[in-house]
């Protein structure tokens, strides 16, 4: 599985890389790739890959749509880590942006990785049809925005150190880290008209968000900073809402179970074809960084 989830690392940053080297030079672009770039796990790329081969897409361009995703975790990550938000030094093993560069350098790399994402999804040689590259568009900004990624970071700021309820802690996680995974999983049955099948991938993209954030949480609670390449032991400190803070460990650890057995049993229809996507899924719940 890391073997696979390696290679379509490579070949994100490989795009990446070629596009950022083709654009106008300018003094944001050195910030932009160097919280693009080097070591981000790319795990939604992997999903975008993993249900392109349930359904048989090209692998060119996943890697495309791909590169486009990883474009806006990149800036919510950069701004995540800002003094008004998380207020972090550390990100993938390395000073954080605005530490590297100050805060108004991090802020407008972070814009521009954002904006860059539906530059890329406008291109030529992405081969799809400009009403399918419209509907792609459509969707990663609706989940990127107020009410996905942003709404959730919102949520998430304003819920420090009061008592939130489990339906508000889980929407919230929904919003902040479940949507831009509910994309990865539709957007290959939007480029395949798969229409049909649209529902069952977004709320397998949404389990998939709380299963990765619950595993997040755990990395918090367990992990060094070395390990993890980030500062960890904040949660509690923060008190932040997580369902290890209002559920306890153990009960978490049961609720993770039960989420990665609906995964599974929304993906049984697929038979062998999904072996790839249930490895990474395993891969998210043991993930150490
Ligand atoms: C600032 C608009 C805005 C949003 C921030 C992404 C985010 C919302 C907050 C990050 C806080 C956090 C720990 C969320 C949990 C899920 C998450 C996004 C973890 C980091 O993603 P990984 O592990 O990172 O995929 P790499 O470095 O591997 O790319």
């Amino acid at each position: 599985m890391e073997k696979k989830l390696n290679r379509v690392a490579k070949d994100t940053n490989i795009f990446l890389t070629k596009y950022l080297s083709k654009q106008k030079k300018t003094n944001l672009l050195y910030p932009m790739r160097y919280g693009l770039l080097p070591g981000g796990k790319k795990i939604r790329a992997k999903i975008i890959v993993d249900i392109g081969k349930i359904f048989s897409v090209n692998y060119k361009t996943l890697i495309h749509i791909s590169a486009a995703v990883e474009c806006i975790h990149a800036y919510s990550l950069i701004h995540d880590d800002l003094p008004c938000m998380d207020d972090d030094i550390l990100r993938r093993g390395k000073l954080t942006a605005h530490k590297k560069f100050g805060e108004s350098t991090a802020i407008l790399a972070g814009n521009s990785l954002l904006t860059i994402a539906f530059e890329i999804l406008t291109e030529k040689n992405l081969n799809l049809k400009n009403e399918t590259k419209i509907e792609l568009i459509k969707l990663i900004s609706k989940c990127s925005g107020h009410s996905g990624i942003a709404g959730g970071q919102y949520s998430d700021l304003s819920f420090e150190k009061k008592k939130i309820s489990l339906k508000k802690t889980i929407s919230m996680q929904i919003n902040k880290t479940g949507k831009l995974f509910s994309f990865c999983c539709m957007a290959p049955l939007l480029v395949k008209k798969k229409k049909r099948y649209l529902k069952r991938f977004e709320s397998i993209g949404l389990n998939i968000g709380l299963l990765f954030q619950i595993s997040d949480d755990l990395i918090d609670l367990k992990s060094t900073s070395k390990k993890a390449g980030k500062k960890t032991k904040k949660d509690l400190k923060k008190g932040k809402a997580t369902l290890i803070n209002l559920l306890g460990y153990e009960n978490t650890i049961k609720y993770a179970e039960r989420l990665k057995m609906e995964i599974f049993k929304n993906l049984s229809i697929f038979e062998k074809k999904s072996n790839d996507l249930k490895k990474t899924i395993n891969f998210i719940t043991q993930r150490s960084k």
